[in-house]
């Protein structure tokens, strides 16, 4: 891990990650400002909130070998080819994932260290940063970090065991024989007298089906203990909250069959948290596991750490502003106080107009020149001289970044260049 705090490297030739250079090719789409966020390891800073929810969804499954140092940088085998996604699976596309080269990338899920830990493991957790070419929004962000979890259990005894876990909690196993058998009678019976309300409409069904290899009773025992599980692990993390809508959906999974989605409600909308299901039996096999039958899910915890919080947008967990990370505390969850922004820097900028001169083109430069940190421009002055008949305007311009301090120097020489750019493209007549 430490390994990881090796300054990454990018040339024409070759990129230098974690102490190790590998040889670029025509896949290599990895950038510096990506590769920099591999040096920062959140989960593994005590006081980051992403570090206190690791341990306290982790505290749901005790005695589970937790993994947590892995480095970013995988094989295409291990992130894909293991998990037997297809060839031609969009994911693979440079377009999704980030390469090193065409067989070195940047894992896009925990599920890449599946294999390896399963050969190990019975019982199992990993925690570590994942890299996506996805949307930029309030819960998306190019870099996150996912937990994985497993359970296995043998064959011949998974289905006493679950219902001996189950009947423990007060709740009873899906039954098997209809061809529409729900897994949501659980989910439904151990989240009652509690502010969390827990829907599951889901069925088993030729859309997402069991693996021909299991039979349903065993297929039903592990999905119910796969969902009891979460829904205890959801209860537990969010036993403070007022409350809270969680829905199960359906889902797809090369790795999983069947597969399903947990979501909650927040800000409004349904927010994706996890991913999981009855592990592809070929996998388990490939492990050294064959007399096993097991469970896996991958949660972002980003998304958790969001709703748990009150963090109103992702980007925050980058920030390395005191006033967010000195509001956490190892093992404690309090809600998240937005602090002030930063100082604004303010600049006005004066000049004699020229006939045609519109307001929308010169806004268009300063967003050029200036980029995202232009908070706002406003016309504070104007006028027209008497004698020449010539138009005077003033803009002031509020320059001030969403992260960090900016420097008068540096607003300076941005201001600057405006004035340079406008007289060149406007033709305007600085005063
Ligand atoms: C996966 O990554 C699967 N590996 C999960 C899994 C594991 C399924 C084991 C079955 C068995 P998915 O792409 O849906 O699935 O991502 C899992 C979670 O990561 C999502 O539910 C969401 O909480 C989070 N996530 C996905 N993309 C982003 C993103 N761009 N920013 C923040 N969080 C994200
Ligand atoms: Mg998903």
């Amino acid at each position: 891990a430490s390994l990881m705090k090796t300054p990454p490297k990018v040339t024409d030739e070759s990129i230098t990650i974690g102490g190790q250079t590998y040889a670029a090719d025509a896949f290599t789409n990895v950038t510096p400002t990506i590769l920099e966020k591999t040096t920062r390891q959140l989960h593994l800073l005590p006081t980051h909130p992403i570090a206190i929810i690791k341990d306290r969804i982790s505290s749901s499954f005790p005695g589970f070998k937790h993994y947590d140092q892995f480095s970013p940088v995988v094989t295409t085998k291990q992130n894909f080819d293991d998990l037997c996604f297809a060839d031609d699976h969009p994911g693979r596309s440079v377009t999704d994932t980030y390469y090193v080269n065409n067989k070195i990338m940047l894992r896009t899920h925990t599920s890449a260290h599946q294999s390896q830990t399963l050969a190990e493991a019975d019982r199992l957790l990993i925690t570590a940063d994942v890299y996506r070419r996805d949307e930029i929004d309030a819960s998306h962000y190019p870099v996150f970090h996912q937990m994985e979890g497993a359970e296995l259990f043998d064959v011949n005894t998974v289905v006493q065991d679950v219902r001996k876990i189950l009947e423990t909690s007060g709740s009873k196993m899906s039954s098997t024989g209809a061809a529409t058998a729900a897994t949501g009678a659980v989910a439904a019976a151990t989240t009652s007298g509690n502010a969390i309300h827990t829907t599951d409409t889901t069925v088993i069904s030729a859309e997402n089906p069991k693996q021909d290899c299991h039979s349903e009773e065993v297929m039903l025992a592990t999905a119910d203990h796969l969902k009891h599980s979460l829904n205890q692990m959801i209860r537990n993390l969010f036993s403070d909250e007022k409350e809270l809508q969680v829905r199960w959906i359906d889902a797809y999974f090369p790795f999983t069959s069947p597969s399903w989605e947990m979501e909650i409600f927040y800000q409004g909308e349904w927010l994706e948290v996890l991913g999981c299901g009855v592990i592809r039996q070929d996998i388990l096999n490939n492990a050294g596991k064959s007399d096993k039958v097991g469970w896996a899910f991958g949660l972002g915890l980003e998304r958790l750490a969001m709703v748990l919080f009150g963090i109103p947008d992702i980007r925050l967990f980058w920030s390395t502003d005191a006033r967010f990370l000195k509001q956490f505390q190892p093992g404690q969850i309090q809600k998240f106080k937005s602090f002030s922004k930063y100082p604004p820097c303010i600049k006005d900028i004066s000049f004699w107009t020229v006939p045609g001169f519109h307001e929308n083109n010169f806004c268009e430069i300063v967003r050029d020149v200036a980029g995202d940190i232009v908070e706002d421009v406003r016309l504070i002055d104007e006028f027209t001289h008497p004698k020449t008949k010539k138009r005077s305007v003033c803009y002031r311009i509020n320059y001030r970044s969403m992260d960090r301090n900016v420097t008068n120097a540096e607003i300076n020489e941005i201001q600057e260049r405006l004035r340079a750019t406008v007289v060149d493209k406007l033709k305007v007549e600085l005063r």
